[in-house]
């Protein structure tokens, strides 16, 4: 049996924009009209090296900056194959944060440049759609104070937002910029509508590659 392959879909922006929750109606509501669907995250803490990624964010551990952007993108490699086997299964994963994060918050730090960020993600699997969800930093600062984690200072995050307009100059990455300061439910349906084109592309073109 000749199956269709899920879609690669994976949702970006800065802290705060409304990602995660986003993700998660996006996934109910692709389940709830016959489409399997997942979500992932990363970094995903639940890994060996997950761990050292989680500790790092929570200021429980220090590393060396070239060795946190290293393991951030060994702990998207290791779940590869498990996100190859599920696409070819069929189902669409909806992924919260991926290479493009790690380029964008690795060379917002002092002495790196965007091109060397992002070399160790090269060869991961393409999404065949990448939503940023754009929030200016005066409206994020309505939606609440800053957690206490490491990156999630007003400074640090207007740098990354300037990197993440760097990156989305790529041509050969499919770019949606989602205006985030709407409601919920609009934000859902521009997101849906965007997924649903990318699924039935995804249908009849192959995974790339990064
Ligand atoms: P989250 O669990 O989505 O809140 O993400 C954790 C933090 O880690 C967030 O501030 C973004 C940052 N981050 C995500 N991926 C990467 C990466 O690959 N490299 C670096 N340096 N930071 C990342
Ligand atoms: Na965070
Ligand atoms: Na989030």
């Amino acid at each position: 049996m000749a199956s269709k392959r899920g879609a690669l879909i994976v949702l970006e922006g800065v802290d705060r924009a409304g990602k995660t929750t986003q993700c998660k109606k996006l996934v109910e509501a692709l389940q709830q009209s016959g489409r399997p669907a997942e979500m992932m995250r990363f970094p995903d803490r639940t890994t060996t090296i997950g761990q050292l990624i989680s500790s790092y964010l929570e200021k429980k551990s220090d590393l060396e900056d070239h060795t946190v952007h290293l393991l951030f993108s060994a702990n998207r490699w290791e779940l590869v194959p498990l996100m190859k086997k599920k696409l070819e299964q069929g189902i669409t994963l909806v992924v919260d944060r991926y290479a493009f994060s790690g380029a964008a918050f690795t060379s917002a730090k002092p002495g790196f440049c965007l091109d060397w960020c992002m070399k160790p993600d090269v060869g991961l699997p393409k999404p065949d759609l990448v939503m940023f969800l754009q929030l200016n930093p005066a409206e994020a600062a309505l939606r609440g104070q800053f957690g206490i984690e490491r990156y999630e200072t007003s400074a640090f995050q207007k740098l990354v937002q300037q990197k993440f307009q760097l990156l989305m100059k790529d041509p050969s990455v499919n770019w949606k910029v989602i205006d985030a300061s709407q409601n919920i439910e609009d934000v859902h349906d521009n997101i849906k509508s965007h997924s649903l084109k990318a699924i039935n592309t995804a249908e009849r073109t192959p995974l790339g590659e990064l």
